[in-house]
């Protein structure tokens, strides 16, 4: 038996040296073939010849950087087309609430917004019909295309406030509703199977009306909007600014705007996030002009031959999207043609972040939620 096992034992000993003599004839030629490839493109590829990247293909309308100041073509430049490319497949949501007290016209303004440059779609209400009280939060979305482009435009109208004997905590249920919509997206945010894109029911921007009385803030006014200011862009615009001369609008946007900052007010754009002085200067002009006088109305006439958005009155029709007649076309074109980007990135990065990392906090971290869960409830 011990005979069998040496015997065993060095034929074993000799099958695995000729197995290592194998391996080794077989590395030295790994080596001396790599070495070949090697030699091969270096022949092929001189070493200052960079080769022509295969991916991504440079779009024929984009000018190529000079040679002399790169060595080659990276393809850097494409990032903007593919990042527009993807931008305009998925769309963009962009989400305005109205606030205010009862009866200054933010109905109408819903309206106006859909019926003006923005969508020439109607919102359901006909031509003649009174548009009703306000009396629960409603929001009506239309999805518009320009370009190419699509945005999914929401108006989230509110009931208005003040008509009660107590107003007392009236922002109550505004912030409440924007919170929700904070908790939504946190929810889908942290679900183990996320969505590849969480829809997006967060409040962008909020306008504040301001009724037209010339003389200042009320109290309301102002306790309301430091409530607001808190979680969401606010935006102050006076209403119905049909109903003030030129001297006393200019007065009174000028009171109001002192009055914010004695009250500590931060209305958007806040200063604090302004990037560089080049924003600071654009956003300064903007601080300058606010609060934004407005005139609403969905009723069309026609002027000069066009059908315009106006209001007539006895000495003739205000027109809305008229810069000379008022500051609608101002609001909208700094809403949607500059600041967009801006004011979708500012709730993210701010507000709703303020919101997550208390929530988080608060909760000693969030446990994930299954999909099928109820995601209404605010818990804060
Ligand atoms: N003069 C003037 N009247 C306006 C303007 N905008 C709206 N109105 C009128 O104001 C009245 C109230 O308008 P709504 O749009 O219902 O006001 P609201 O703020 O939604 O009212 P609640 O839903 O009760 O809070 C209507 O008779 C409108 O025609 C405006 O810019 N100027
Ligand atoms: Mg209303």
């Amino acid at each position: 038996m011990q005979r069998f096992c040496k015997t065993h034992y060095s034929l074993m000993c000799n099958l695995c040296g000729f197995l290592q003599l194998i391996l080794l004839f077989l590395n030295n030629n790994i080596l001396y073939m790599q070495n070949r490839v090697e030699e091969n493109m270096s022949e092929i590829v001189p070493p200052e010849v960079r080769p022509k990247p295969a991916v991504p293909a440079k779009p024929s309308h984009v000018a190529l950087p000079s040679r002399s100041a790169l060595l080659g073509y990276i393809g850097i430049d494409t990032i903007i087309e593919q990042m527009r490319k993807k931008t305009m497949k998925t769309g963009f949501d962009f989400n305005i609430m109205v606030v205010g007290q009862s009866g200054l016209g933010k109905s109408t303004l819903v309206n106006t917004l859909f019926k003006s440059q923005v969508s020439r779609r109607s919102t359901g209400w006909s031509r003649d019909e009174k548009i009703p009280k306000t009396v629960e939060i409603k929001s009506v979305s239309h999805v518009i295309e320009e370009g190419g482009v699509k945005m999914k435009l929401t108006v989230i109208d509110t009931p208005g406030f003040g008509d009660q004997i107590n107003n007392e905590n009236c922002w109550e249920p505004i912030s409440k509703y924007i919170n929700e919509q904070y908790e939504k997206f946190l929810k889908e945010e942290v679900n183990i199977a996320r969505k590849k894109r969480i829809p997006d029911t967060r409040i962008h921007c909020c306008l504040y009306f301001i009724s037209p009385t010339g003389h200042s803030l009320r109290q309301l006014d102002t306790e309301f909007m430091k409530h607001l200011s808190r979680v969401v862009n606010i935006i102050p615009i006076i209403a119905k600014s049909d109903t003030l001369t030129l001297d006393e609008k200019t007065e009174f946007k000028q009171r109001v705007r002192k009055e914010l900052e004695a009250c500590g007010i931060e209305c958007y754009p806040q200063k604090e996030f302004d990037e560089d002085m080049e924003d600071k200067s654009d956003n300064d002009k903007i601080r300058e002009a606010m609060p934004f006088a407005v005139v609403g109305s969905d009723k069309e006439y026609q002027a000069n031959g066009k059908r315009i958005l106006g209001r007539k009155t006895a000495w003739g029709v205000v027109e809305v999207e008229n810069p000379n007649h008022c500051e609608f076309s101002l609001l909208r074109d700094f809403m949607i043609r500059s600041h967009l980007q801006d004011l979708k990135e500012v709730t993210h990065n701010i507000h709703y972040e303020t919101y997550r990392a208390k929530r988080l906090n608060d909760n000693g971290g969030l446990h994930p939620i299954s999909s099928g869960q109820d995601t209404q409830e605010s818990n804060l």
